[in-house]
C-alpha cells in the first residue's frame, strides 16, 4: 500500500480566505506544507477576499469604523459571501471557519489536534483593525490567535496553523523529521541536543551521552527536560504535573 492509498479518505482541506493570497507562495512551494500537498495529504486553496467585493470598479472591501475610530475595518458582504462560498465547495464536509485574531484563544498543541479531528477549516484572515463584529457572530466558529502581539494580517497566523497540523498527518514528516520526539509532546520542553564534534571551542558534550548507556541517557535527558521546563516555563511544569497520563511514563 503506497501513502496515497494509506491515506486515502484522510485528506485534509484548507480555505484561505485572505487579501494578499501571493503572501502564502512562498510558504507552500517550499516547505513541509508543500511536501503535503504534493503528496496529495492535504489541499489549500486560496481565495482573494477581494473578488467577493460589490464594487466593480474599486473592489472595496473596507470601511471607516462607527465611532469614528482612526484605520479600516473589513465589510461584512463580502466576507459573507466569500465565507458561503467556501462553505459550499466543501458541503459535505461541514468546514469550521476560523477566525485569526490577538481576540481568539491563545494557540497551543492540544489546538493544533484539535483542529486535526476536522475534515476542512475555513482560514479567514483579517487586516487593518479586523472584520465587522456581525461576521464573527453569525459565520465565524472559533477564534484563534498565536500570541500576545500584533500582526498586520491574519496570514501568519494562518500559515502558522497549517504548518503546525501538516507536521502531525502522518506521512508528511521524513526521516530527518520526528513529531512525537518534539517539545510539547509529553507536555515538557524538549532536552538539549549535541551532534559532532564532541568538542566544539572548549565545549565538551556531556559524557553520559558517550557512554552508550541507554537507560542513564534517557534518564539525563529526562532529567534536563524537566530543568528546562521548570526554569523557563513554570505554566507548563504546573501543567505537567497534574496531567495523571504523564505522571505514569
Ligand atoms: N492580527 N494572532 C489584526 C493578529 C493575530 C494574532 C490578525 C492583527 C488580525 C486584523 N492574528 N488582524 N496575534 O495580531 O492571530
Amino acid at each position: 500500500m503506497n501513502v496515497d492509498s494509506q491515506h486515502y479518505g484522510k485528506k485534509m482541506f484548507f480555505d484561505i480566505l485572505t487579501l494578499f493570497p501571493a503572501m502564502f507562495s512562498g510558504v507552500f512551494s517550499d516547505s513541509i506544507i508543500s511536501r503535503a500537498i504534493k503528496k496529495g495529504l492535504i489541499s489549500v486553496d486560496l481565495h482573494d477576499i477581494r473578488s467577493y467585493s460589490d464594487d466593480e470598479r474599486h473592489k472595496t472591501v473596507d470601511d471607516y469604523p462607527y465611532g469614528g475610530d482612526a484605520g479600516m475595518v473589513l465589510k461584512p458582504e463580502p466576507l459573507a459571501r466569500a465565507i458561503t462560498d467556501a462553505r459550499s465547495r466543501f458541503c459535505d464536509f461541514a468546514p469550521k471557519v476560523i477566525y485569526l485574531s490577538p481576540r481568539g484563544e491563545v494557540l497551543r498543541q492540544e489546538i493544533i489536534e484539535e483542529l486535526l479531528e476536522e475534515k476542512a477549516l475555513i482560514l479567514l484572515c483579517g487586516r487593518y483593525k479586523g472584520i465587522d463584529e456581525r461576521i464573527c457572530e453569525r459565520y465565524v466558529d472559533r477564534e484563534i490567535s498565536i500570541g500576545d502581539y500584533v500582526l498586520s494580517g491574519g496570514e501568519i497566523a494562518a500559515m502558522t496553523i497549517i504548518d503546525a497540523m501538516a507536521r502531525l498527518i502522518p506521512g508528511v514528516l521524513g526521516n530527518r523529521e520526528s513529531a512525537e520526539a518534539d517539545s510539547f509532546y509529553r507536555g515538557l520542553l524538549s532536552h538539549p541536543e549535541y551532534t559532532r564534534p564532541e568538542i566544539f571551542e572548549d565545549m565538551k558534550v556531556p559524557d553520559v551521552l558517550l557512554s552508550g548507556h541507554h537507560a542513564n541517557i534517557l534518564r539525563w535527558q529526562r532529567e534536563k527536560a524537566v530543568e528546562i521546563t521548570k526554569l523557563r516555563r513554570p505554566d507548563l511544569w504546573a501543567k505537567y504535573k497534574t496531567t495523571e497520563t504523564n505522571n505514569e511514563k
